[in-house]
């Protein structure tokens, strides 16, 4: 049997859709930087001219999971990071829009084979968002390299996977493998 495992080297190959919600800007600008952050230490270029990561924005945090899902089935990216603040108010608001959206990345995940991070804060105050988006830590980065990992993971798993696991068929002769395989035809895409 074998260990699969995500890594943060090579880079290169990796594309990369970050997601942001503009409601509560003044946190959500700073979790992108620390997430671009995170992929520019690891070698991705994180310029939107360029080849790796692209930026798309939404209004709030309730409209992250259909752009998500789109983006994901479009097969264009490794990862699809999603980014938001959602800080609990007077009203039920905050429970319907985060209930809603935690929801929603998930199905997109689900949906679509594609890793979606949920990169969402969900805070009672607007300080204890501040401090996990820069005065204390940024959780920017940690979504970074779960998009990292997780990207690099299914790349592996999409190469090794291709052929079911029929015992030991790493030593079978090529013609017996195809014989007790059958007429297999993997499901997963390579990424072009
Ligand atoms: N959107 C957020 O991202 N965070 C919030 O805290 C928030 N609150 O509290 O209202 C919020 N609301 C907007 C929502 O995401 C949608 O953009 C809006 O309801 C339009 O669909």
């Amino acid at each position: 049997m074998a260990v699969f495992e995500g890594t943060f080297i090579q880079t290169e190959p990796l594309r990369f859709a970050l997601v942001i919600g503009r409601f509560n800007d003044l946190v959500t600008n700073k979790l992108v930087e620390g997430c671009q952050d995170c992929l520019k230490r690891h070698g991705v270029d994180t310029n939107p001219q360029g080849t790796q990561v692209d930026y798309i924005y939404v209004p709030g945090s309730f409209e992250v999971p259909v752009v998500a899902r789109q983006l994901a089935l479009s097969h264009r990216y490794d990862a699809v990071i999603c980014l938001g603040a959602v800080i609990r108010g007077q009203t039920p608001h905050f429970d319907y829009v985060s209930s809603e959206v935690a929801k929603g990345i998930a199905a997109a995940a689900f949906q679509t084979g594609v890793p979606v991070i949920f990169g969402i804060l969900t805070t009672d105050t607007m300080q204890q968002a501040l401090e996990r988006a820069g005065i204390k830590s940024n959780h920017g980065w940690d979504y970074g390299m779960s998009a990292l990992e997780m990207g690099s993971l299914m790349r592996q798993l999409r190469s090794t996977l291709t052929e079911p696991y029929i015992g030991n068929s790493q030593s079978l002769p090529v013609s017996l493998k195809s014989a007790s395989i059958g007429s297999f035809s993997g499901e997963a895409q390579e990424m072009s």
